[in-house]
């Protein structure tokens, strides 16, 4: 069987719960389509997030990488297209700050992701689920470790796939946070069960 590396953040800037923990933890161990699930979760950290990737990826060989982040405010599913060289934004966890920085000094501009990103959001709504393809990632965390993971794959092994997937807040993040729209538990990780099915 194949194995899938599946990572989530923890908590982050204003979000006191980050679904995409709830959901990786819940799918660890699972055979789903033609993988097994190895999940991990990240820290929301842009000197410790991309390492500890990378020493998921060694420790687990996985023959694909998906990697899920919160992306408060959006309504679907959004497949990422694209990570970019840069890291910018908010504070992470531990107060760090990047302006205009390169994720990778003399790294590529860009990857495009290498999951089948139009076939899984056309998946997606066929069983009833919001989706749409995203042309931008941020450049925050979650650009950041969808950046090391297709550079990673694209100088070292070229056969695993990797991308990136941001689902919306669930109801129990949005009560907490007030103001942004959200999805139940169970229709998010239907979602990423779905994407996974589809690769
Ligand atoms: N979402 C953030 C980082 C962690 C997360 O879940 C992002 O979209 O970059």
């Amino acid at each position: 069987m194949k194995k899938l590396l599946l990572t989530g953040f923890e908590p982050f800037l204003n979000y006191p719960v980050n679904p995409t923990m709830q959901i990786v933890e819940e799918l660890h161990g699972l055979e789903i389509g033609q993988y097994k699930i190895y999940s991990e979760v990240l820290p929301v950290d842009f000197n410790k997030s991309g390492d500890l990737l990378m020493e998921h990826i060694h420790a687990h060989e996985p023959d694909a990488v998906i990697s899920l982040g919160l992306a408060g405010g959006r309504a679907k599913l959004t497949p990422e297209r694209i990570a970019i060289n840069v890291s910018d934004g908010a504070a992470d966890n531990s107060g760090n700050v990047p302006v205009d920085e390169p994720i990778i000094e003399g790294g590529a501009d860009g990857y495009f992701t290498t999951l089948p990103v139009r076939e899984m959001v056309n998946v997606l709504k066929e069983v009833g689920l919001p989706a749409e393809v995203s042309n931008t990632a941020g450049a925050y965390l979650c650009n950041h470790v969808m950046y090391r993971a297709l550079h990673y794959a694209n100088q070292q092994r070229p056969n695993m796939l990797a991308g990136f997937l941001h689902i919306p807040a669930s109801h129990e993040l949005a009560i907490l946070h007030g103001s942004i729209p959200s999805w139940s538990h169970e229709d998010l990780k239907k979602g990423v069960v779905t994407c996974i099915k589809v690769i």
